[in-house]
This record gives C-alpha cells, structure tokens and sequence, in this order.
C-alpha cells in the first residue's frame, strides 16, 4: 500500500477512537454520521486541503465548510490532531461554556462557519469561493454534505449558482451512507440519483467508496485540476463505519455509545492500551 494511503488510513481509525470517547463522555451527540465520513476529512483536513498545523487563521488556507454540521466529533478530533485545539478539551464537549458545542460555533479556533441547520453550507460555500475568486486568490473551499441534508431546497439553488459562477475553486462532497435521522434515504424521500442530479445542474461529478482512501485521495486530486465548474464527490460510505453494531443502524445516528459498548468497539479495533483516566 502506497506509504500516504496506510498513513491516512490508521491516522482516520485513529481519530475513530476520539470520537467516540468525545461521545462516551458528553453521552450526547452524533457517532454514526461522524464514522461514515471521518475518512474523507482526514484525506480533506491532512493531505489535500491548504491547512497549517496549530495555524488556524493561516490567511492562505483553504476553507473547509461543515454543511452536515451536527459531525462536530469528527471535526474536533481533526482539529485535535491539528493541534487547533488541544486534544484534553475533547473531553468538554457539549458541556456548557465549552467551545466544542454539538454543532460548529466560531468560537472553536478551526470553524469558519456555523452550521447545523442543515442545507446552508453549500451557499455558505458558494459565497467564499466567489469571494477568494473575486479576490484572486487560488485558495479552493470545500463543502461537506449529507445524503440527508441534500434534502433541502437551498442546496439545490446553491448547485445551481455554483455552476452558474464557474465556482471551479469550489469541490463538495455528499457523504453517502443512505441513512438520515429517520432512517433510510431512500424512503424519507429519495435523493437518488444524486450523481446525474448535480452532472445535470453543471457540475463535474466523481462517484467513490468513502472508505477507500487510494479512492478519496485520487478524486479530490481529479478535483483540483477540474476547470469552470465546480466538483462533487458523491461518497458511498457506511454509516457508523468501523464499529460492527453500529454499522447502518439509524439508532446511532443520534446515540451516544455507553462506557460498555466503547469498551467493545476496543476489542474489536484490538485496542489494549486506551487511557481510561481521560473521562476523569
Ligand atoms: C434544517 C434542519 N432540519 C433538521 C435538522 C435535524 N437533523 C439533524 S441531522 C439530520 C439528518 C441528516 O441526515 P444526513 O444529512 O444524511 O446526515 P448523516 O447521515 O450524514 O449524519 C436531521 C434531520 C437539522 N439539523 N437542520
């Protein structure tokens, strides 16, 4: 396996186990959205993306908006390891006064924009990527979205502006797992297909398994060299990725594991040496 991909893939599982320790201790918040897309963010946040470490105001960066807001564990682990944040105050979140709240708040060195009302971020998205163009500057912005939040009517009418401005500094990407707090996509109310809905809309569209890092790796690098228009990734991907009972259950979208099942999700990672004295 090439060096990078191996890298990034123990650095994602890595961040796997932070976020559920994040969520063991504030027993609040949002594992299985979290773990389907926690591999598309690490090759985002730590190979693709302009981002400096411990720089989080870095004026050349590249801007990462998280349309699907309520991932906060799997920003705050990134933003961790990015040393954004320190990683002890990982145990604060959702506590009251803590800077990691359940959603993004710019008070958390790291955010650009506060999200979690689904459905705004591609706009938000949009509205930078116009910006650093009209400023001339080279910098891309990401978007982040769900399968779910794809839902919303403003995502479309974003779509439709992002092609319209030639946005090309602009790539999202639909983290794919097919379920939404209510259970499947599918029978909420169909997104599908999502792929000839945005090629049909202007945009360049790549389609990948969210879980293979050569494949994420490889798209967002197509997406770079893509010129006037912007580019979506559409990522299939399992949600509550990595941990065998929590694998396409919509229960855990919005469930916090308990101490035990924490314990068990160890076991199978065959993790031995995990520090419980972090939830003190
Ligand atoms: C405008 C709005 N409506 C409803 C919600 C409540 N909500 C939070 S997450 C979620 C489901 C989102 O599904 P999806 O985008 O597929 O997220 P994922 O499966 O990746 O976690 C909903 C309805 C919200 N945050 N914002």
């Amino acid at each position: 396996m090439e060096e990078r991909v191996q890298r990034l893939t123990e650095l994602a599982n890595e961040l796997r186990v932070d976020i559920l320790a994040m969520l063991v201790k504030s027993q609040s918040g949002h594992p299985g959205g979290s773990l389907s897309v926690i591999d598309v963010m690490t090759a985002l946040y730590f190979e693709i993306a302009k981002i400096k470490k411990g720089d989080p105001n870095w004026v050349d960066r590249d801007r990462v908006v998280l349309s699907k807001g309520h991932v906060t564990p799997a920003l705050f682990s990134v933003f961790a390891k990015l040393e954004f944040i320190e990683k002890k105050e990982l145990m604060t979140f959702r506590q009251l006064n803590s800077r990691l709240q359940g959603h993004p708040d710019k008070k958390c060195p790291g955010v650009e924009v506060a999200t979690g009302s689904l459905g705004h971020g591609l706009s938000m998205a949009n509205g930078m990527a116009l910006g650093l163009k009209m400023d001339g500057k080279p910098n891309r912005v990401f978007a982040i979205l769900g399968d779910g939040e794809i839902q919303e009517g403003q995502v479309w009418e974003a779509a439709m502006a992002a092609a319209h401005y030639k946005l090309d500094n602009l790539i999202a990407v639909v983290d794919h797992n097919r379920l939404q707090i209510d259970g499947w996509v599918e029978s909420v109310m169909t997104v599908s297909p999502v792929d000839e809905k945005f090629r049909a809309f202007g945009w360049e569209v790549l389609t990948i398994d969210g879980h293979d890092m050569n494949q994420i790796l490889e798209a967002f690098e197509y997406a770079l060299t893509i010129k006037n228009r912007p580019t979506v990734i559409v990522a299939h991907t399992v949600k509550g990725k990595g941990v065998s009972f929590m694998e396409n259950q919509a229960k855990y979208h919005g469930t916090a594991p308990k101490m035990d099942e924490f314990k068990k999700a160890l076991e199978e990672w065959n993790i031995t040496d995990f520090d419980f004295s972090i939830f003190e």
